[in-house]
């Protein structure tokens, strides 16, 4: 590892100080699928989202249904097209179930979109404004990596269960929580070489700055076979890891994810919680499945990260990773692929004063990807 100590510090590497995109937070985040009412079973049921909004034919929507879900501040919207053919089927066909929009909360979707577009940024969508007996929202769309959206959302004048189109969906079937708090960071996956061009794009034309750490310094080592670099926006509530495929020993597991998806994409979603041993127990009791790592991680590990709260017995059983930064720790977890494609999966991540990204997991975390691409045939 390398034994730079300064520490973790915002660099703005490509623009001056001044923030002309100011974001709120992540709006939501849409998921083009192809079975929208199992899907929201899933997420209800193994990650304890709760139904918020409905949209499809009886809210007078023809082409497609969307179910939204929400915990704590995260807000999933599951989207199926209803008939054979359009830019959703395209897209599912294509992809598989996969991040479509990652939506970013605004106070002006309008002059989002032209500093954005202004700045170089391709259109997705135009402005435009939304509205229904709750009120109206401003939306607006600009492309990134691969076929992936940033969706502007000005909510300012709108009180209802999404936005105009949906209704409230009011399910009798309500599980429990798993305490899954807001999104701490979503990666890209690009394709080889792409990297850079992704990490200017959010500088120049998104205001972003690199997270500069003592993380990504030689990130590509034997194990990994990738790069990556955090970008993050002014006030860093939105932090966008993107990362391209290295040449390796072995394929990367960012070629893997590339092959199926069929270009670039949202790889990981990192959802915090503020108790990672009883989100982790209460998705794992609900079915989900966790990269299992080996019992000889925890041998060393308070060697590696000194004093903890939790107990490494507790920590042990449930294949939680620590790493420890300038500033604190972490504690992490990764999902297996949610879908059958070896492509998104989700980050369970507990902060305890750690800014980074769990750099001193890299050689557990990576030989565990390995051993699934194996399975599969795919290193
Ligand atoms: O977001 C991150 O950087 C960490 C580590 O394929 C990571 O979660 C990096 C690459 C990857 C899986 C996890
Ligand atoms: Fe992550």
């Amino acid at each position: 590892m390398a034994t730079d100590t300064t520490s973790l510090k915002l660099e703005k590497i490509f623009t001056d100080a001044e923030d002309f995109l100011p974001l709120n937070g992540t709006d939501h985040v849409e998921l083009f699928v192809g079975n929208a009412k199992q899907a929201a079973h899933f997420y209800k049921t193994a990650f304890g989202f709760q139904g918020v909004a409905y949209a499809g034919l009886e809210t007078g929507m023809k082409d497609r249904t969307s179910y939204v879900l929400q915990q704590g501040k995260i807000r999933l919207v599951l989207t199926s097209p209803m008939s054979a053919d359009g830019p959703i089927n395209e897209h599912i066909n294509k992809h598989g179930d996969g991040v479509k929009n990652v939506a970013l909360w605004v106070d002006d979707a309008v002059k989002s979109f032209e500093t954005t577009t202004g700045r170089g940024a391709e259109v997705a969508f135009e402005p435009k404004t939304i509205e229904d007996e709750n009120g109206k929202v401003v939306i607006s769309g600009i492309k990134t990596y691969g076929e992936t959206v940033h969706v502007f959302v000005d909510r300012s004048e709108y009180d209802g269960p999404f936005m105009p189109g949906y209704r409230a969906w009011d399910s009798h079937y309500k599980p429990e929580d798993t305490g899954l708090k807001y999104i701490d960071h979503m990666v890209g996956n690009v394709g080889w070489g792409e990297m850079n061009k992704w990490v200017e794009f959010y500088a120049k034309v998104m205001g972003f700055a690199q997270l500069i750490s003592f993380d990504d310094k030689d990130i590509s080592t034997e194990y990994t076979a990738l790069m990556s670099k955090v970008m993050t926006n002014g006030n860093g509530r939105i932090k966008f890891p993107i990362n391209e495929p290295a040449e390796g020993k072995k394929k990367s597991q960012i070629e893997e994810y590339i092959d199926f998806y069929n270009g670039a994409g949202v790889q990981h979603i990192a959802v915090a919680t503020d108790d990672i041993i009883k989100t982790v127990s209460a998705m794992k009791d609900r079915g989900v499945e966790f990269l299992y790592v080996p019992d000889n991680y925890y041998e060393d590990l308070l060697e590696r990260v000194g004093d903890i709260d939790e107990d490494i017995a507790i920590l042990r059983e449930h294949g939680i990773l620590v790493d420890r930064d300038e500033e604190g720790y972490l504690l992490q977890l990764f999902t297996k692929p949610v879908a059958d494609r070896p492509t998104l999966f989700f980050e369970i991540i507990q902060r305890k004063g750690a800014q980074s990204f769990g750099k001193g997991n890299f050689k557990a975390l990576f030989e565990a990807i390995e051993r699934e691409q194996d399975n599969r045939g795919t290193l």
